[in-house]
């Protein structure tokens, strides 16, 4: 049991959910592993939601509000930690849920799909009868009415291939990684620096405030977006706060 007052409660809460997850058979082990990872770099961004990380999760609302055919992927992290939450924002933005694995087994696959709907998902895209061109691995497997035709895919927790696979199919890829050095942050159309447990809940707040505006006012609010320059101020959050903390 973990006290409220431990001063890393919230971390080692959501460590709880990676491990609940995995005996629920949801999660994979290795999901610890990459959990343990972005915790690290949230430790290095300050654990908040930067200024930089507020500008991505608001364009990428826009640009799920503006998508013809949008898509959450969801893997075995993302149901663990934000099912309900992500479950939400679809329904916002009118994007179906599709699972997709990187350690990908049917077994998990079926469970996660069952673990959504039993919250309540309603859209979900369930079949993995297309191949995403140029992946020799599992996370190739898509449905071919949802990823493989989708125009807007929000990826939490990718690894680079696929993301670069998708944006070589012509689509617009919103990663949520808090690594901002790993290849899928580099490669994504628009990445959001920032834990996937405040990332989602930010995204959907902006799609509510935003979803009454006309379509032209969403591109406005999209146009001049620039990856790098968020990747990059990223990089100099880290380097600040690693300067701050130098003992003289
Ligand atoms: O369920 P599966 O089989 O699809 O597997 C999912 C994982 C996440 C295990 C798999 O995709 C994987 O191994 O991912 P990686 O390559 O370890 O990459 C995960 C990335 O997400 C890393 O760059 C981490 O820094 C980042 N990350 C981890 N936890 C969080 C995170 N980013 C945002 N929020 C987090 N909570």
């Amino acid at each position: 049991m973990i006290p409220k007052n431990h001063p890393r409660y919230e971390s080692l809460m959501t460590r709880e959910l990676i491990v609940g997850g995995i005996k629920q058979g949801i999660t994979s082990t290795q999901g610890l592993i990459a959990q343990g990872r972005g915790e690290a770099f949230d430790y290095l961004i300050g654990e908040k939601s930067t200024e930089y990380a507020l500008r991505a999760e608001k364009v990428a609302a826009a640009k799920l509000l503006l998508a013809q055919k949008p898509v959450i992927s969801v893997n075995g992290n993302v149901a663990a930690l934000v099912p309900v939450e992500i479950i939400r924002l679809g329904e916002r933005v009118n994007a179906p849920l599709e699972v997709n694995l990187f350690h990908r087994t049917q077994e998990r696959v079926t469970k996660i799909i069952a673990h959504f709907q039993a919250l309540g998902a309603r859209n979900m895209f369930t079949k993995s009868d297309a191949l995403i061109p140029g992946l020799g691995h599992e996370r190739a497997k898509v449905d071919n009415n949802g990823i493989f035709i989708a125009d807007v895919v929000l990826v939490p927790l990718e690894d680079g291939d696929r993301c670069k696979a998708l944006v070589d199919m012509g689509k617009t890829v919103i990663a949520i990684d808090l690594n901002p050095l790993s290849r899928t942050a580099q490669c994504a159309t628009i990445t959001i620096v920032d834990n996937i447990t405040r990332a989602v809940p930010n995204i959907s707040k902006f799609a509510q405030e935003l979803k009454d505006l006309e379509k032209e006012e969403l591109q406005e609010l999209v146009k001049g977006y620039d990856n790098k320059q968020i990747l990059s101020q990223a990089v100099d959050e880290i380097k600040k706060n690693l300067e701050s903390h130098i003992l003289i």
